[in-house]
């Protein structure tokens, strides 16, 4: 058990039951040092950063916040210069409803990106707030792109960034919040962290039951390992594996304007038949430096 009692506050409502509308995202502009954000894949590697356009990056963020704030309203916190990836918010913590994890990001990079949002956290009112710094200690790590709740399974991918360790705190952390212990799922690092950076930079839903994964063998593992057809879940395979990320957010998809138009007609089939709306918004200049689409924010019920 990993909690402490101290932390273990009184709550009253439950993610079991959990609310599907989300009323308030965060998010944050690119810092000017986004050209020295960590990439290729790995814990250890910078890419080359002479092709990435700070310019461009900020302008397709811009984008992404402006089609983001027609679903749900979205705070944007200033950069931290020192801080190159701190507009990849999502892995600084895991939320669902009233309860949040602030995380303790795999890669040493990265620590320094989570107390502004754990304070935003605690501004805005979220009930139960575990810390995984505080109370797992430097055992513990997890980025939140290895985290998705489908609204009925918490999937943690287990990968080069997030641990058993970090596995168990949110297990433990969302369970105490009414989450049936066996709809919390540790996902063996089938492709995280080897091919692919995040579970959720190969699968991401749209809806409770479906999921979006790439063609081919990354998406046959990724799908195996979920236990997806198992737990009840169609997934709509799509060649380009960015497209592969997506945000729901209150029966809206936005997702990637990949130039692969097979993918882009699945996801609009998809949601055609769900009733879900769709836009497609390009973020391929964040892709250079590992980022998706659902890196970009955190999206609460508060
Ligand atoms: C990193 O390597 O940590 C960042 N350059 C990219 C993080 C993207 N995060 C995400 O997809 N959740």
């Amino acid at each position: 058990m990993m909690l402490s009692r101290q932390t273990r506050r009184a709550y009253t409502t439950s993610v079991g039951a959990s609310r599907s509308r989300h009323t308030v995202a965060i998010t944050r502009e690119i810092p000017g040092s986004f050209i020295n954000a960590v990439a290729a894949h790995s814990a250890n590697q910078v890419s080359d950063v002479s092709d990435v356009s700070l310019a461009l990056a900020r302008k397709q963020h811009h984008d992404y916040l402006s089609n983001l704030r027609k679903h749900i309203p979205t705070i944007c916190l200033p950069p931290i210069e020192c801080q190159p990836d701190c507009l990849f918010v999502e892995d600084t913590v895991v939320a669902i409803d009233d309860t949040a994890v602030i995380t303790q990001p795999g890669h040493l990079s990265r620590r320094g990106e989570v107390d502004s949002i754990k304070t935003m956290l605690l501004q805005l009112g979220i009930a139960n707030v575990y810390d995984m710094r505080e109370i797992a200690g430097e055992g513990a790590t997890c980025d939140g792109g290895d985290v998705m709740f489908t609204g009925r399974h918490l999937f943690v991918g287990i990968s080069a960034r997030t641990n058993n360790d970090g596995f168990e705190f949110l297990s433990d952390a969302f369970a105490r919040h009414g989450l049936a212990a066996d709809s919390i799922i540790s996902v063996p690092p089938v492709a995280a962290g080897k091919e692919i950076l995040h579970l959720k930079s190969a699968v991401t839903h749209i809806d409770k039951h479906t999921l979006l994964a790439p063609t081919g063998s990354i998406g046959d593992t990724v799908l195996e390992a979920l236990g997806a057809a198992e737990r009840g879940y169609e997934a709509i395979r799509l060649p380009d594996i960015l497209s592969c990320n997506a945000v729901a957010v209150n029966g809206h998809i936005l997702a990637q304007a990949s130039k692969c138009e097979i993918s882009k007609y699945r996801i609009e089939q998809a949601c055609n038949k769900r009733n879900l709306g769709l836009t497609f918004v390009d973020t391929s200049e964040l892709a250079k430096k590992d980022g998706a689409l659902t890196c970009c924010s955190v999206l609460l019920s508060v």
